[in-house]
């Protein structure tokens, strides 16, 4: 800026002829490339309507929903985001259980004793859990997300690599405008396109979301009625059991043999206190629950929990299980308990993806099946990861932590 600058005090004629060139160039492109891109944007939209149709959606509801409406960059950047470190469980949990959270939750389960006692009796599902998805998906309420979800399920529908999801929904939150649930000015979500007090996406909404009071409309918005009992129809579709335990924390043996850990591998309970597993300060382990999973989250040197059918029913919600445990210890927090004895190995963090994917390489290299190399530790990298642990007489707890990627490193 500086050079031109006292270029065109020297040669005030041609500094200016140039500085007006740049300024044309530039107004002839910035203007052009976007304009060409939404015209081809506008051509695909065409595209999208006598889908729309076939779903029942009037030609009123789909311009309206289409009006004004361009990709949005910062949709496509944060659905394109990968992050450069994982939050160690041991984080996450801080964060979801902090203090604020937990008293929140309490104040909002006397607020609305009535509404919760009713969904109770309703759907059968606990009203801490209510609650505790309430305060882990929006903040209760807080931080919902304010993006056009037209506008933002178009453009993942449109480009990048998650158009399939992105049009599925996409057709899904027109049907929820013409059902008139939610004006278009009001139709608000997060990036992709979760929304609400319960971030219900589109097609979850459709399937579960409940007019709890009475209004007509289905408002995950702003009804909390309406949204608590959403989730709670959601959970009772998902097999949620009243009064039935969620998780527990553990003590495994010394001896205990970690390729019996994982979600796959239930047993009945009386076979886990045969194998020596006790309660988590050593008296013996007592559960209503016919059978349950062994879950290590941070490997075999962290906290053990057994987790029960309804914990499942919590990751059908959200599939992943640092949220099912926060919202099952979260719910517990409410009651005045809930804290987690065993320490957490705060020096095996997590991997990124980039290190992930060395670790399938690593392993892959080593004749593992990891299936594919992408940085996403699915079952096959956890499997191959376990017999690779079993093979140098390691504990085969299947979890890729920074410990085993260094031991890998070295060959
Ligand atoms: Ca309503």
């Amino acid at each position: 800026m500086n050079q031109l600058n006292l270029r065109s005090y020297r040669a005030p004629v041609f500094g200016a002829v140039l500085v007006l060139v740049i300024l044309v160039i530039g107004l002839v492109y910035f203007s052009f490339v976007p304009a060409q891109e939404n015209a081809e944007f506008k051509q695909w939209v065409t595209k999208v309507w006598p889908k729309a149709r076939a779903q029942g959606v009037s030609r009123k509801t789909f311009d309206q929903a289409f009006e004004g409406v361009v990709p949005d960059p910062e949709v496509l950047a944060s659905a394109n985001e990968q992050p450069e470190f994982v939050k160690p469980v041991w984080e996450y949990l801080d964060t979801a259980l902090s203090e604020k959270r937990i008293t929140e939750g309490r104040d909002l389960l006397r607020t609305y004793k009535p509404t919760l006692t009713r969904l109770e009796k309703k759907f059968g599902v606990d009203r801490h859990i209510l609650v505790a998805i309430w305060g882990l998906e929006s903040a209760y309420g807080t931080h919902m997300g304010d993006l056009y979800v037209i506008r933002s399920l178009a453009t993942l529908a449109y480009e990048g690599e998650r158009r399939k999801f992105g049009f599925a929904q996409l057709i899904s939150a027109l049907k929820i405008l013409e059902r008139g649930d939610i004006p278009v000015t009001h139709f608000q979500g997060s990036w992709a396109g979760a929304m609400g007090q319960t971030q219900f996406i589109p097609t979850t909404y459709n399937a579960y979301a409940v007019d709890e009071d009475g209004d007509g409309r289905r408002n995950i918005w702003t009804s909390v009625p309406d949204a608590l009992a959403s989730t709670a129809n959601y959970l009772r579709a998902s097999k949620w059991q009243i009064n039935a335990p969620v998780v527990i924390e553990v003590k495994l043996p010394v001896d205990f043999n970690f390729k019996h850990t994982g979600l796959k591998h239930a047993r009945p309970m009386a076979q886990w206190v045969k194998m020596g597993i006790k309660d988590v300060n050593g008296g013996s382990l007592k559960s209503s629950a016919k059978s349950g999973a062994v879950i290590v989250p941070a490997g075999a040197n962290g906290p053990a929990f057994i987790a029960f059918n309804n914990f499942r029913s919590i990751l059908r919600y959200n599939n992943a299980i640092p949220y099912a445990l926060a919202v099952s210890l979260l719910a517990k927090r409410f009651q005045g308990n809930g804290k987690i004895e065993s320490d957490w190995p705060l020096e095996n963090l997590p991997l990124s993806p980039v290190q992930s994917k060395e670790l399938q390489r690593i392993l892959s290299g080593l004749g593992h099946k990891v299936g594919k190399i992408d940085g996403m530790v699915g079952s096959n990298t956890i499997k191959a990861i376990k017999a690779y642990q079993s093979s140098k007489g390691l504990k085969a707890d299947g979890y890729p932590g920074l410990a085993l990627l260094n031991r890998l490193r070295k060959g």
